[in-house]
């Protein structure tokens, strides 16, 4: 999307998604005033239009892009000078600059999943007791969007506000529909052992090629985020570092890292896609934030035995945790000891038979 004066001169670049708030725009332009043509040069009547870009079918997957005319702004009276503030107010205490982080600086970890049949980590909004996770009052959290569908998804998440860290590379699952199922497969086309909570694992689907060669082309989000700059097309809805949101366009399999510190509210916290349609079908869940130092237990992070990104019931939670009973270097070790007692009963056999 571009912003253009009647004559179309280009005056300046914003990329929105679906649904970003006023405020973030309103940040934007503040931020980016010095682009603006003086004063002097501005028309009386300006027309915001939607304009589509063929680069930014990868970005925005398969959601439709208006182009056309959005609004048109006509000013009318005498000229009178207009103070224009060069800065933006002095943040809130809270809202620090999270991106250099130590590890032992983030207390809380999550991943928000959204999948192809309209859910957040596997479900349908249940109700507004299931807590999906619990973070405690005044402290730092790091979560994970990815997107496992071919669609872009603008995920809301109530409260408080998250910086954008990074986009990364997606090695997470795949999800299709398969005879009417919905599967989830690994990177290599082998269907997950991590499937939603009622599918019958027993099934095994296929995911045909031209359907995978289709998938594949949506990745690669990573490079075209930090190509940001120098590529002005083709990156709709992408989140520059740092700046705050509460709404982020999740790309069709896409791996974006946020962080926020929970300030001041402690109840529940409602996430959900800010697509009205699909909210209303179920893709919503709730978190909770307790007093500092209160248990953060109890809360429902499975759909049935899987935790949001895994593929491979060895895949950690998130992605720099490892989690359960399969912890990949607990699995090594398990194996080895198996092995080792295999040949030493072997040989104990061959002994005591000779
Ligand atoms: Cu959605």
């Amino acid at each position: 999307m571009k912003y253009r004066t009647k004559d179309e001169t280009n005056i300046d670049f914003f990329a929105f998604s679906s649904a970003l708030r006023a405020s973030t725009c309103a940040l934007n332009a503040v931020t980016n005033t010095s682009k603006f043509p003086p004063v002097k040069y501005r028309s009386r009547f300006w027309t915001l239009r939607s304009v589509k870009s063929p680069d930014d079918d990868v970005s925005m997957g398969g959601m439709k892009q208006y182009q056309g005319k959005l609004l048109t702004i006509k000013i009318k009276g005498t000229q009178t000078s207009t103070v224009i503030p060069t800065s933006l107010p002095a943040k809130q205490s809270f809202v620090s600059d999270f991106r250099n982080l130590t590890e032992d600086e983030v207390t809380g970890r999550f991943v928000i999943e959204v999948g192809p049949d309209l859910t957040l980590n596997r479900e349908r909004f249940q109700s507004n007791t299931n807590f999906r996770f619990v973070a405690n009052l005044n402290a730092v959290q790091e979560w994970y969007m990815i997107n496992t569908a071919p669609f872009a998804h603008p995920i809301h998440i109530h409260v408080n506000n998250f910086q954008v860290i990074s986009y990364n590379n997606y090695t997470g699952p795949i999800g299709a529909t398969v005879m009417g199922n919905k599967v989830f497969f690994d990177q290599n086309k082998q269907q997950c052992d991590r499937q939603y909570e009622n599918f019958p694992n027993s099934e095994q689907a296929m995911l045909p090629d031209y359907e995978y060669n289709q998938w594949l082309k949506y990745r690669g989000h990573a490079q075209r985020w930090r190509d940001m700059e120098s590529h002005p097309n083709g990156n709709l809805g992408y989140s520059p570092s740092g700046i705050f949101q509460d709404v982020i366009l999740v790309p069709p399999f896409s791996n974006i890292t946020i962080r926020f510190q929970t300030d001041r509210f402690i109840g529940t916290v409602v996430i959900h896609c800010h697509i009205l349609y699909h909210e209303d079908h179920g893709m919503m869940m709730v978190t909770k934030i307790v007093p500092a130092g209160a248990k953060t237990t109890g809360a429902h992070i499975k759909s049935g035995d899987a935790y949001p990104g895994q593929c491979s019931k060895c895949d950690p939670f998130p992605f720099n945790q490892v989690v359960g009973e399969c912890s990949g270097s607990r699995r090594k070790h398990f194996n080895i000891i198996i092995l080792v007692t295999g040949v030493l009963a072997t040989f104990i056999l061959f002994i005591v038979t000779e």
